[in-house]
């Protein structure tokens, strides 16, 4: 690989490799654009791959996964991750505006994920869920009875001014997301997702369309994408969903 250009190179992905969790907004953009990238922690060397990338001393150390390698370039943080991707992939809005408003929605999406997060983890992610579930219960209540409702509801109003796609008129890596998170919603909330969703079509619309992209169709049918389950960010705790 050394005679390499950066430009030629493999994305390298370092993410935990049982969850989809915060990683899987930045697959979803490599396998909508079809490249090539390795899911480092996956291979033989596991989350060992990870931590020895947080003990780096790069020019800017990653805080926590996911972290994208290319070339000498090492990045963290989903949205950035994402918005690097998606522009040198010919999935980011056009003009300068529209990109400062992906990554607003970028961003307003990764707060949607901390808040789902925190609904089985609302005092601490060092205590296991069984020691937090008094809490959880009543963080989850306030989530489904008014977060998931106004986040929703935003969302769908954004969904609303766009033509079918979140911004810029055209497919990103913000509708990527929004399918994700969507699906995540579903998954862990089953009822008070269907309850919320009903009055937002476009939203459902949505993610049907970006479900059926053939690139992401295949990924979706492949082992490769990664079933959410009761370790990641999306759990279902059917307590927790009223
Ligand atoms: N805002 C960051 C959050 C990163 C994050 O919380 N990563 C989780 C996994 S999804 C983690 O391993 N965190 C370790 C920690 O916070 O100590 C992002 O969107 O990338």
């Amino acid at each position: 690989m050394s005679g390499m250009t950066r430009r030629e190179r493999p994305y390298q992905l370092f993410y935990w490799p049982s969850i989809p969790g915060r990683g899987e907004f930045v697959r979803l953009v490599l396998e909508d654009s079809g490249a090539p990238y390795v899911d480092m922690a996956r291979g033989s060397g596991g989350a060992k791959a990870i931590f020895r990338v947080l003990a780096s001393t790069g020019a800017v150390p990653p805080f926590a996964p996911p972290v994208l390698r290319h070339g000498e370039l090492w990045i963290a943080q989903s949205a950035v991750i994402c918005r690097y991707l998606a522009e040198r992939h010919g999935l980011a809005p056009k003009t300068a505006a529209d990109r400062l408003h992906a990554d607003q929605l970028q961003l307003t999406i990764a707060d949607l994920v901390s808040e789902a997060h925190d609904t089985h983890h609302p005092i601490s992610v060092g205590l296991y869920y069984e020691d937090q579930k008094r809490e959880a219960r009543r963080r989850s209540n306030a989530f489904r009875e008014a977060r998931l409702p106004k986040y929703l509801g935003y969302f769908e109003r954004v969904a609303k001014r766009g033509r079918g796609f979140l911004i810029g008129g055209r497919a990103s890596y913000v509708d990527l997301s929004m399918f994700q998170v969507l699906e995540g919603l579903d998954y862990a909330f089953p009822k008070a997702f269907r309850r919320v969703s009903r009055s937002c079509p476009r939203l459902l619309a949505l993610r049907d369309r970006v479900r059926t992209r053939p690139r992401l169709a295949a990924y979706l049918a492949s082992d490769r994408r990664l079933p959410f389950n009761e370790q990641g960010i999306f759990r279902h705790y059917p307590e927790l969903d009223g």
